[in-house]
């Protein structure tokens, strides 16, 4: 498969000693998943926004703070954004967020999915300081899922990467808008592999990150199996002035479901990645993920070893084709 390197994919990310580190039974107030949280620094401390599903099984976000993004994390003793009733397509609650923040807006963007009997939707909401929220509404149709801007303008646009499901098929898409408002020239990004790990569903893990090689995407690859789906994590590198071409993409996944807090919960076998904070002295990325659906853990690795790892793969053919 190309990949001639001594260390094994799957050890570029070293599991933290105290996961998990949010779970349910210790959140302020009943709940029965805490899961997904986008993450964020923010006046020097780090912010992770959790999916909390309450015990009617919708679910809405609230705040945890921790100093050091890894203990002593404080949580908002009540939901810090609601579903709001104004919005229709927030019925059946409101998931899985991503937040950026938009150097051209000063503002951060705060991607979710919106829930309700129309399907799944991907909402926006713009924010100066994490605590008043100003929502944009729905940002294209359903089924739509798993979906961050780029923290920047590219070629004057905004950049939207997401995953809608049409026909039946699950690939990674690419979207761009002069204003957030309206997007086009939309692209197929990253496709499902059939017959690989990746092969049921693709999506989206956390925002783009910029390295100088390119944007690193760290993305889940479902399998169906005779149990269930295996939520596991794979990484591509996009051109930084292009990002619809896909410079590399790893043949294998780097991260998967493998101890009891990941095979055990209300949905056995999954790691969704949804944030990560980077510290650039120390070259450490903290990736937050939801397990098995029912808690928030992370993992930590160098983010010199992931674009080495990824520079070290033949390069990729693919490229993201107008539809
Ligand atoms: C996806 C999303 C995630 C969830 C995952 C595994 O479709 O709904 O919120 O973590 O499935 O169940």
């Amino acid at each position: 498969m190309g990949y001639s390197n001594q260390q094994l994919p799957t050890s570029f990310f070293e599991r933290y000693q105290g996961n998990p580190i949010l779970v349910p039974d210790r959140w302020p107030y009943p709940s029965n998943a805490t899961f997904n949280p986008a993450a964020v620094r923010h006046n020097g401390d780090t912010y992770l926004l959790v999916r909390v599903e309450d015990l009617r099984g919708f679910s809405h976000l609230t705040f945890a703070c921790s100093k050091d993004g890894k203990t002593n994390w404080q949580i908002d003793e009540e939901p810090s954004l609601l579903p709001d009733p104004d919005f229709n397509e927030e019925r059946w609650g409101i998931e899985d967020p991503r937040i950026v923040w938009l150097e051209d807006k000063k503002q951060y963007a705060l991607t979710y999915v919106s829930f309700s009997k129309d399907g799944p939707v991907v909402s926006l909401a713009l924010s100066k300081d994490l605590t008043q929220f100003e929502r944009q509404g729905a940002m294209l149709p359903p089924e739509d899922k798993d979906a961050s801007l780029f923290p920047r303008l590219i070629d004057g646009k905004y950049t939207l990467i997401h995953r809608p499901i049409i026909r039946g098929e699950a690939h990674i898409w690419i979207s761009f808008s002069p204003d957030l408002e309206f997007w086009g020239n939309h692209k197929i990004l990253l496709p499902v592999r059939p017959g690989w790990w990746d092969s049921s569903r693709v999506g989206l893990g956390p925002p783009p990150i910029e390295t100088d090689e390119g944007w690193l995407i760290i993305y889940h690859g479902v399998r169906l199996t005779a149990s269930g789906s295996l939520y596991r994590v794979g990484l591509a590198l996009l051109d930084l002035e292009k990002p619809w071409i896909i410079r590399k993409r790893s043949d294998q996944w780097v991260f998967g479901p493998n101890e009891s807090y990941e095979r055990i919960g209300d949905v056995p076998g999954v790691t969704f990645p949804t944030g990560t904070v980077y510290d650039y002295e120390s070259d450490e990325l903290i990736m937050y993920y939801g397990a098995a659906d029912s808690c928030v853990c992370l993992a930590t690795a160098r983010l010199k070893d992931l674009v080495a790892y990824l520079l070290s793969v033949p390069d990729s053919s693919e490229e993201g084709f107008c539809t």
